[in-house]
């Protein structure tokens, strides 16, 4: 697997443009490009710090799993995501361990990423991507 560094943490929230208020106002982090991802029915913004990043998920859609996550558990944190260098050689690895996984295959991710999610009852209760840029 050699998991380098949180790629990223994804944040859900209602509107993008309203959790800027408090991500560039207050904290001072800049945000670099704001992204539909259609196939996850979702707006993402990325905001680097350091080696990682705060990823901004905004549904636009409500049948989105975000839109669906935040009617259950509200705003907050969704998921973490861990870079690895070969997400396919990653999956193959889970795979052959049993781990019940949400993609089989990888699949492109905001800002030309290669991701692939891990279910969260194999995790601990924690939505985990794998990420390779
Ligand atoms: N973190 C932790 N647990 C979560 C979760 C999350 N983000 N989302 C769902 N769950 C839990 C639920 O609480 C539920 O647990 P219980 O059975 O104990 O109540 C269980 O997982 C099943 O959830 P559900 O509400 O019944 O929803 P679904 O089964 O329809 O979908 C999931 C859950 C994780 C498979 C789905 O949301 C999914 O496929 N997510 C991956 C894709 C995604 O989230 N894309 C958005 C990000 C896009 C991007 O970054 O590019």
């Amino acid at each position: 697997m050699n998991p380098s560094v949180i790629d990223h943490i994804g944040v859900a929230v209602k509107s993008i443009d309203s959790a800027l208020g408090f991500w560039e106002g207050v904290m001072g982090l800049k945000c670099h490009g704001i992204e539909e991802v259609a196939e996850q029915k979702v707006k993402t913004a990325f905001l680097p710090l350091k080696d990682t990043e705060v990823e901004l998920l905004e549904p636009t859609q409500p049948d989105s799993p975000v839109a669906k996550f935040m009617e259950k558990s509200g705003e907050g944190i969704h998921h973490l995501a861990i870079r690895v260098p070969d997400v396919a050689a990653a999956l193959e690895e889970l795979k052959a361990k049993g781990i019940r996984l949400i993609d089989e295959k990888p699949r492109k991710g905001a800002g030309g990423a290669l991701i692939a999610f891990i279910h969260p009852k194999a995790t601990g209760g924690i939505l985990l991507e794998i990420c390779q840029r």
